[in-house]
């Protein structure tokens, strides 16, 4: 059923993620039934050609030169934010003093001051009904969705390990550019923050528990690099200047949950050969779940009141209709992709804009990744001292 309303999308930042979000914002009111269908308004970048040029192939109707104008502009009743993490807490505030609904790209900000304003701004917006989330995708995995119904539904008992991992291997070789991700004023940290906050609140999202102290380490292995002259993306050129690397390359934690699990974290962008391998396996008194988002239409169950004989993890090839989001798309076995999870996200956030609910992860969700982020560094730099986390 077409949406009977329309809201004005205006999005900042047009690389990777602007271009992912883009695609969602193109497609998903043409899969999901969602009571307002986006427009793609206006497109927000610093340099004028390379904006238009990303507006025109990605569909945007206007390319603005300051993220301020999507702010200003009538026409704009969301704001996207696809910029680097020093950015976040700027526009959004902004935005959501000026009414607008908003749609934060993850982590939520740079630091836990910028965190807790943006959640300030947040709970004085939503008291006039304005609505804003963090765009952790992997949230709307359908196989993290459908783990998350399991553990809620009690199959895994109670839940006693959590084991999460994101490795990815772009920065292996040293020669491979000094870009804005490993510049701490720009990205805030490194793998700690970008992927690592996957898994956090991944985990969190799957078994129902906060995380509630943290030992860590974390490790810069190249610390000077060749400055980027450009990059789109995860790819980059550079010129002959080195500069320093300012932000961990790996960070690895235990920690304790809320309902007594314990866990073990690692995220590196070091991990040669894997290139977008984010894995969860959650043991229970009751089974266990497994994933791994490099086979993201599979989640793997084994569940203990099976005979031995027969018993072991089990591929649930998780595209059946019934499974959360699949039933907007294929049949069975045609399988979904990285994409689909950021079209999912603009699903359930034009819901909640439409339906005057609170979406999730919130902001306030945010923020709580926000303070294990600085738990893990705080541990790291105290020789992994046990650091709860607020
Ligand atoms: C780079 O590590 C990156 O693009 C992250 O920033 C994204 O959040 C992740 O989904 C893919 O990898």
């Amino acid at each position: 059923m077409a949406a009977s309303e329309t809201i004005g999308v205006g999005m900042a930042g047009y690389s990777f993620m602007g271009a992912v979000h883009s695609q969602a914002w193109r497609t998903v009111h043409r899969f999901f039934d969602v009571p307002v269908a986006p427009e793609l308004v206006a497109l927000a970048g610093r340099d004028r050609a390379r904006t238009e040029a990303a507006a025109a192939r990605m569909g945007w109707s206007a390319a603005e030169t300051d993220w301020r104008r999507l702010v200003e502009r009538d026409d704009v009743g969301l704001v996207d934010i696809c910029t680097p993490g020093d950015t976040h807490a700027e526009i959004a505030i902004a935005a959501l003093d000026a009414g607008k609904h908003v749609l934060c790209e993850k982590p939520l900000a740079n630091t836990v001051a910028e965190a807790e304003a943006m959640v300030a701004a947040a709970e004085r917006a939503a008291a006039s009904g304005v609505r804003s989330m963090v765009a952790f995708n992997y949230r709307r995995v359908p196989a993290l969705a459908l783990a998350r119904e399991l553990v809620a539904n009690g199959r895994l008992g109670t839940v006693r390990h959590v084991r999460a991992v994101y490795l990815q291997d772009w920065l292996t070789d040293e020669n491979s550019p000094l870009t804005w991700r490993l510049d701490r004023t720009k990205a805030g940290a490194g793998a700690l923050g970008d992927i690592g906050s996957h898994i956090i609140d991944a985990s969190q999202f799957v078994t129902g528990q906060a995380i509630t102290g943290v030992s860590a380490i974390t490790e810069t292995f190249v610390r000077r690099r060749p400055v980027a002259t450009s990059s789109a993306g995860l790819s980059a050129s550079a010129g002959t200047e080195y500069g320093d690397v300012t932000v961990d390359d790996a960070a690895l934690f235990l920690a304790r949950f809320t309902g007594g699990a314990v866990a073990t974290f690692e995220a590196t962008r070091f991990a040669a050969g894997r290139k977008n391998a984010m894995r969860l396996e959650v043991n229970g008194s009751r089974g266990s779940l497994a994933f791994d988002f490099e086979s993201m239409n599979e989640l793997w169950l084994h569940e203990e009141d099976i005979d031995a004989a027969e018993g072991g993890f089990r591929r649930i090839l998780v595209t059946e209709a019934t499974h959360p989001y699949l039933g907007a798309w294929w049949p069975p076995g045609h399988g979904l992709g990285y994409e689909h999870t950021f079209t999912h996200e603009a699903a359930d956030f034009l819901t909640a804009v439409g339906t005057g609910t609170d979406p999730e992860p919130s902001f306030a969700d945010g923020l709580r990744v926000q303070r294990v982020l600085r738990a893990v560094e705080d541990s790291a730099a105290a020789d992994s001292r046990w650091t709860p986390v607020p």
